[in-house]
């Protein structure tokens, strides 16, 4: 007899599935190259053997030119978590935003460690750029207080997303009773060149909300976007897509581009020009 279930942490060779009747068992795949993500809805048979999964609402993931890493299954939403310190790659926070476009997937942006003031301006300045295209931003000090977080989690199954050591883990403490995930001071997970959450865990809470805590990343891959994808990815270059004088523009030096037009007019930020760059100059995205 088949069973059905929601998987809620992912260890790669076997997951933690959470049954209709809320029970929980181990599922197993079935070959070695694993296809499930935490947050999949799935089949098991009676010994565990996971047999498939249900038809996805989302999938984020990301992806260098050899394998794909599953971040989370039918997630409806991304908070991506950056902090006050340590410091945060601006291009790691666009090329999850471009996977998460890419996706459909609404994005949020939390802003933790406001507890550490003299470099929450900063953390503020380099935010800004992003909160101007209509990216939310929450500032809150997850160690103190992390209700500036609820509303925005009522109803939505949220993935949390970011680099080590930004308190993912800790968000997830403040915000779901008896969550019990590790957490680990910066300097002691460095030390072990490890980071302090090793699978993605989905937790329950109340009305129908879910958080799924991830292990830190310091890639992004996107080997899995083509560069017309990447492009459309970046909500401010929509509106010029496909205007530019020449067909296959990379927006560089070319005349009559209308990406570098909107950057001189101020309407594209240079940065976010260089991002783009950077992800196409990557390979594995085809021909532009
Ligand atoms: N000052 C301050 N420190 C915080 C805050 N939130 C988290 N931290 C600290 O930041 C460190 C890292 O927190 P974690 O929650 O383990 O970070 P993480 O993002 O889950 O890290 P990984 O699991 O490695 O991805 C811990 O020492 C936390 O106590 C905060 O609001 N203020
Ligand atoms: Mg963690
Ligand atoms: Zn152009």
């Amino acid at each position: 007899m088949t069973r059905t279930g929601v998987i809620v942490a992912a260890f790669g060779r076997h997951y933690e599935v959470e049954l209709a009747d809320g029970k929980l068992a181990t599922g197993y795949p079935r070959g070695k190259k694993s296809v499930y993500a935490c947050g999949d809805e799935v089949e098991l048979s009676a010994d565990g053997q996971l047999l498939r999964h249900v038809q996805r609402r989302s999938l984020l993931y990301r992806s260098d030119a050899y394998r794909q890493k599953l971040i989370a299954a039918n997630a409806t939403q991304l908070i991506l978590v950056v902090a006050t310190e340590p410091g945060f790659s601006d291009l790691l926070l666009t090329r999850a935003l471009v996977a998460a476009e890419h996706e459909g997937l609404p994005t949020l942006i939390v802003l933790n460690k406001c507890d550490l003031a003299p470099l929450r301006d900063d953390a503020r300045r380099r935010l800004a750029m992003f909160n101007a295209l209509g990216y939310r931003v929450v500032e809150l000090a997850a160690r103190q207080d992390a209700s500036p977080l609820r509303p925005h989690l009522l109803g939505e199954t949220s993935v949390l997303v970011g680099q080590s050591g930004m308190g993912k883990s800790t968000l997830t403490n403040a915000l779901v009773p008896h969550a019990a995930a590790p957490t680990r001071e910066i300097s002691t997970a460095l030390d072990a060149g490890k980071h302090t959450t090793t699978h993605a865990r989905l937790y329950r809470m109340t009305e129908g909300a879910a958080l799924i805590d991830s292990p830190g990343l310091q890639e992004f891959g996107l080997a899995h976007l083509s560069a017309e994808e990447i492009a459309y990815g970046f909500p401010e270059f929509r509106p010029w897509l496909g205007r530019c004088r020449y067909r296959d523009c990379r927006h560089r030096s070319e005349p009559d581009c209308r990406i570098k037009d909107a950057v001189d007019a101020g309407g594209i930020a240079a940065r976010r020009l260089e991002h783009f760059h950077q992800l196409i100059s990557e390979g594995g995205n085809g021909s532009y």
